[in-house]
């Protein structure tokens, strides 16, 4: 196993994998949420995690340290440097606070009461700061690129260790996308791909984006990333942040 590969294991065993079951049964809202964030925050991760869980997608505009293309949009926005910053244009709220946000998604998708672990709110943070501190400073500094015209797609689900190297190189080039929320939900999902393949289990997921990446790719694989501009769609990780490295690199 890579270093990289190890790295991004501890980190999603550091926050009890959370960030991976998602529910089935949470609303959808019509017009895409928006969220100002950055990879390593773990303020951030938390957000992210809950989006999971949601099974909802957001538009991510990457906002690492040193950023120039979104940041100042995002602080002109709310006013202060401080991620993650959530918008949500189906009832015009905007706010900042991981916490807030949590509380805010479950209220409004979930239609339910914070689950209690999310109320443990110191417990929650040290845990994600500890899974920042395993990925050291990937995912944290802006590098130079060429924007894209398009945001791009990514197929992905919080806590997959494999998805977490690509929206870092997604977060480090402020290359923005919209997050497809594909987490799990069926006991055949937790089974590798090749081994489910091979034993002709199909875990039949309900979820709108892993039907949709089966009815687009003929399988499900996560990571996807679909991009618009070029029209190329990639499975596996180190393609994909080889193919974002090659296209985007000034
Ligand atoms: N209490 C806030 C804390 C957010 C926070 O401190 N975020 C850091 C990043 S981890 C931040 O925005 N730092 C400023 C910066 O990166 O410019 C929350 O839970 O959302």
């Amino acid at each position: 196993m890579s270093n990289n590969l190890f790295t991004s294991t501890l980190a999603s065993s550091l926050r009890g994998w959370q960030g991976i079951r998602a529910r089935t049964d949470a609303q959808q809202p019509e017009k895409l949420l928006t969220l100002y964030e950055f990879e390593n925050c773990p303020y951030c991760r938390i957000v992210r995690e809950v989006l999971t869980e949601l099974d909802l997608d957001a538009h991510i505009y990457p906002c690492p340290k040193g950023g120039e293309r979104f940041r100042d949009e995002a602080i002109a926005r709310g006013g202060k440097a401080q991620f993650p910053y959530l918008i949500d244009p189906n009832t015009g709220a905007e706010m900042y606070e991981s916490m807030d946000i949590v509380s805010y998604l479950y209220q409004q998708y979930g239609h339910d009461d914070v689950p209690l672990r999310w109320r443990a709110a110191t417990l929650q943070q040290v845990s994600s700061t500890l899974a920042t501190l395993a990925r050291v400073t990937r995912g944290i500094y802006a590098v130079k690129s060429r924007a894209p015209k398009h945001s791009l797609e990514l197929y992905s689900f919080e806590g997959s260790p494999f998805a977490r190297p690509v929206r870092e190189v997604l977060c480090q080039m402020e290359l923005p996308y919209v997050l497809r929320s594909c987490g799990r939900s069926e006991p055949g999902e937790w089974l590798p791909p090749r081994l489910r393949a091979r034993l002709g289990i199909e875990p039949g997921s309900k979820l709108h984006n892993r039907v949709a990446l089966l009815e687009k790719e003929g399988k499900q694989g996560i990571p996807y990333l679909y991009d618009p501009n070029t029209g190329e769609g990639l499975f596996e990780s180190e393609a994909i942040v080889a193919y974002l490295e090659r296209q985007y690199a000034p």
